[in-house]
């Protein structure tokens, strides 16, 4: 079947290609995007979207020399197999195969491995002033291909901003599929919306009558449909003129499923002397129904069969319950008893599992778009306000909100619960979605309580406790079924750390959902005669100082095992405490991830890798106890 595909080793092979053939490839590229999604879980929808963008772009740029951007990343598969991967593409999101993302590692035309929004405007204005300055006579020409989603981030309007403002010529082509994950949302959404019905949109036909179709039956609809067409030409108009007013020549709607259609506004945005925004309208999940119809489920669906024109899905669900569910249910809970909490998600309410949370309470979701700085700052507000927000936003992605979290949040002592979800390592997607920095970033503010639940039945529990206190906090958990930790539970008590075994071979400190790795390499190791002790830590900070350093005196050796960087992380605070006790370090082993990059590949493998396993740990603890002296004498702790 892909039989041009087969054939496109760059795409310089591209060129010679007749619109049929495009098309036809177009059709191959589609093909290798289902067979794909039956073998695992992968960006699809958006993949499905840009098939005709990414021919055009390549068909009138040489982008070996002239500059490529996409913005996020997740819709570079096309791109990945017009550019020489088509043979590797079925490693793609394995470890050691094609990332996700755009790899410079990978191909010369990945110029930057992007993975969160909003990224694409302002390396490309950078891109395109260093040209100007260093490649003056190469007529190096940049384009941005960003979202509708990705398009509202706050680090997008200021770049668009200093383009304006700088006059430079580039293109920054706007996907519009009208879709974030989720429906996008916002006003710059509506604006789009208005733009979308403006004249000059090829495809304005099949959008008069979808837009008929969906006419309340009051009234004329006809009539209806002229007034508000008319409306939406001036607003359209009004719209281009916003960018036009901010520096940008506007060009669009374009279809951006015509490819002729398409080179011919490059053709034009490449000769313009000023920045273009492009604005090219396209369909997410494009020629798969069932991703035509449901954008959100196909947008990184699990592997499914095609069984006439449907989707079957291959695996079962699991019917084990994820950290994030269980995140969920206590939000939902704690909304249903207290009408001051309201939860904020940007743009991920599919990931977070927030939907019923949002049909129970429209009033008190909020869904802020691809802005977790803005959704951080009106969490701050909100709280000031009274009410009890909870941001829930994926750990790699609060990173954007850092100013927030110091200025808004911890400065001035509000009480706001951030929840971290998958926070460690996150598999498939690799380095830029790994939220392995979190605990690094958010110990050294000072009013910041941070937890990590030990198992499932901590989770709620923490979030409960959050919910009662008069400052800032976060919760950090994985991306992982949670599973329980038997034993006889202690209550949770702010600042306490639980100890679960006691042994004097030696100790484990686990941080977080590492818990059930520790207490199974705790039972390996007594099998074998070693007595470890364990402590459940709970509380990264406060840390429980008068549990853990009096442990760490008595032990033999002591671990601390988390599932993020070593840099500042759990570990780093156990030995920064333990330092200014003046209690001896040298015994101490933190594990976790070094300071280094983790690729994409299976969660529990890269665990695996990294040590972090039952296995891993009890090995680290049979090294450790060979290395020490055996316990050690001293009968008096000198911290309580
Ligand atoms: C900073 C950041 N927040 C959230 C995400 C998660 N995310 C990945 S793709 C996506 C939707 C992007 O929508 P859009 O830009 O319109 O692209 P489309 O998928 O519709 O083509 C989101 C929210 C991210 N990658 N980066």
């Amino acid at each position: 079947m892909a039989e041009i595909l087969s054939t496109i080793q760059s795409p310089k092979d591209l060129q010679g290609l007749s619109y049929k053939k495009l098309n036809r490839l177009a059709e191959e590229i589609r093909e290798a995007l289902c067979q794909l999604l039956g073998q695992r879980t992968a960006h699809f929808a958006s993949n499905l979207g840009v098939v005709e963008l990414t021919l055009a772009l390549h068909t009138s740029f040489d982008f070996s020399r002239d500059r490529l951007i996409w913005d996020t990343g997740h819709q570079i598969y096309p791109h990945k197999l017009v550019t020489g991967r088509y043979h590797d593409f079925d490693s793609i999101r394995t470890r050691g195969g094609l990332m996700g993302y755009p790899n410079p590692d990978e191909s010369e035309y990945d110029l930057f491995m992007t993975g969160h929004a909003g990224c694409s405007v302002s390396v490309g204005v950078g891109l395109t002033s260093a040209d100007d300055l260093i490649h003056a006579d190469e007529n190096r020409h940049t384009v941005a291909v960003i979202g509708d989603g990705a398009f509202a981030s706050g680090i997008v309007l200021e770049a668009i901003n200093h383009a304006g403002g700088l006059k430079k010529n580039m293109t920054v082509v706007l996907n519009d599929n009208k879709m974030s994950i989720c429906p996008r949302v916002g006003g710059i959404a509506d604006c789009l919306d208005r733009l979308r019905m403006s004249h000059l949109y090829t495809g304005l036909k099949t959008e008069i009558q979808r837009f008929l179709n969906q006419m309340p039956v009051i009234g004329d609809p006809v009539e209806r449909f002229l007034a508000q067409t008319k409306d939406a030409i001036k607003a359209g108009m009004l719209g281009g003129m916003l960018f036009e007013e901010l520096g940008f020549r506007y060009i669009g709607p374009v279809d951006g499923h015509d490819i002729r259609h398409m080179q011919k506004y490059l053709a034009k945005a490449r000769d313009l002397d000023a920045p273009v925004l492009l604005h090219v309208v396209t369909e997410k999940g494009r020629g798969f129904a069932p991703a035509e119809e449901d954008p959100t489920t196909f947008h990184t669906p699990a592997p499914f069969a095609r069984e006439n024109g449907t989707a079957v899905p291959l695996k079962k669900q699991k019917s084990s319950v994820p950290y994030t569910q269980l995140a969920r249910d206590a939000i939902g809970a704690a909304m249903q008893r207290d009408p001051r909490v309201c939860v904020i998600t940007a743009a991920m309410c599919q990931g977070n599992m927030l939907e019923p949370v949002r049909e129970e309470f429209p009033d008190r979701f909020f869904d802020v778009g691809i802005c977790e700085s803005h959704g951080v700052g009106f969490a701050a507000g909100l709280a000031k306000a009274g009410m009890r927000p909870i941001v829930d936003i994926y750990s790699t992605f609060l990173q954007r909100s850092y100013d927030q979290i110091f200025q808004e949040l911890s400065l001035q002592g509000l009480p706001v619960l951030l929840m971290l979800d998958r926070a460690g390592l996150t598999g498939p997607d690799g380095p830029t979605h790994h939220g392995v920095f979190d605990l690094g970033y958010l110990r050294p503010f000072p009013n910041l309580t941070v937890m990590a639940p030990g198992d499932a039945d901590e989770l709620a529990r923490m979030v409960d406790l959050a919910l009662s206190l008069e400052g800032p906090s976060a919760i950090r958990y994985p991306k992982c079924v949670a599973k329980s930790v038997e034993r006889i539970a202690s209550p949770l008590e702010y600042g306490v750390a639980e100890t679960i075994e006691q042994g004097d071979g030696g100790l484990i400190i686990a941080c977080g959902t590492m818990l059930a790795e520790c207490h199974q390499a705790v039972e390996m190791l007594r099998k074998e005669g070693l007595q470890i002790g364990l402590i459940n830590a709970r509380f990264v900070k406060p840390l429980d100082t008068a549990t853990i350093l009096p442990a760490l005196e008595l032990a033999p050796f002591a671990v601390t095992v988390e599932e993020g960087m070593l840099a500042g992380g759990f570990g780093s605070a156990v030995l920064e405490a333990a330092c200014d006790a003046g209690i001896e370090t040298a015994r101490l082993h933190r594990m976790g991830i070094s300071d280094r990059y983790v690729e994409h590949g299976d969660r529990q493998d890269l665990l695996a890798e990294l040590g972090l396993t039952a296995e891993g740990i009890a090995a680290e603890c049979r090294r450790s106890a060979a290395q020490s002296e055996g316990p050690r004498p001293t009968a008096q702790p000198t911290v309580r």
